[in-house]
């Protein structure tokens, strides 16, 4: 019985993972899909890799949950509590020695890709200054003139337009409190923070629209604070950097 129970255990604890990591490439790439951005291809690898050790930890998790919960379940007329082995060092060691070794491995990798990802280049061909306020964003296309400016608001979300294929130097400013850029699809995130200047390149690979929006808490308003991105041909972002010049939209 046990031995038929242990092995229905095996296989349910060895499909789960199988389920996930076979199939086609979408389910691989585990809800993000890549090649949306530069960002994007930097960052999938990472994001596949935190699945895949969440995976691993929770499936140990779960065969030390359930093991005991099966297997040593009380007989009866044995005794109430089974023998108990607290301050069992060795083990004590372990339990404390290998998160810390799955939160340096993770930290190690993510630092890793997080300097490839901020990496300033002088590739960049165009720049474009981002900013939150309370609660909107402005978007200003500075190699267009200082008057290239487009400002949203919560009833007329701004739309962030951008070259495909081409690399573009972002510079992210917050007004008035803490905001936070976030393009989900693009797997960016990044601050706007008062009185300090952040700075990311990067370079759109997909037209399309893109939704975005703040991802600090920032006031009454923040859940309004939206906006999109969207991927233009390079021909449509001159066309389209001719059609706010001047206009102050
Ligand atoms: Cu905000």
């Amino acid at each position: 019985m046990s031995v038929t129970r242990a092995k229905a255990l095996a296989a349910l604890v060895l499909l789960v993972p199988v389920f996930f990591l076979t199939g086609c490439s979408k389910v691989s790439e585990l809800g993000f899909p890549g090649g949306v951005t530069s960002v994007n291809n930097e960052a999938l690898p990472l994001w596949q890799g935190a699945w895949i050790a969440g995976g691993v930890v929770g499936v140990i998790t779960l065969i030390l949950i359930l093991w005991p919960a099966v297997f040593h379940r009380p007989k009866v007329g044995a005794p109430e509590f089974p023998k108990q082995t607290q301050y069992h060092v060795p083990i004590e060691i372990i339990y404390t020695i290998i998160p810390f070794i799955i939160v340096a491995v993770m930290f190690y990798y993510t630092a890793k890709k997080e300097t490839v990802i901020i990496a300033k280049s002088t590739t960049a061909m165009h720049e474009i200054s981002v900013n939150g306020f309370q609660w909107s964003w402005q978007f200003s296309y500075l190699d267009a003139g200082k008057d290239a400016v487009v400002t949203g608001t919560t009833a007329k979300p701004a739309v962030l337009v951008v070259p495909l294929g081409e690399p573009v130097r972002y510079t992210f400013t917050g007004n008035d409190v803490i905001h936070g850029f976030w393009v989900p699809a693009f797997m960016i995130s990044i601050q706007n923070i008062p009185g300090v200047t952040n700075q990311l390149e990067f370079t759109a690979k997909k037209l399309g629209e893109y939704p975005g929006r703040c991802n600090m808490h920032c006031g009454r308003a923040h859940s309004q604070m939206r906006f999109t991105v969207k991927v233009v041909t390079p021909a449509d972002y001159a066309t389209y950097l001719e059609s706010i010049t001047g206009s102050q939209a």
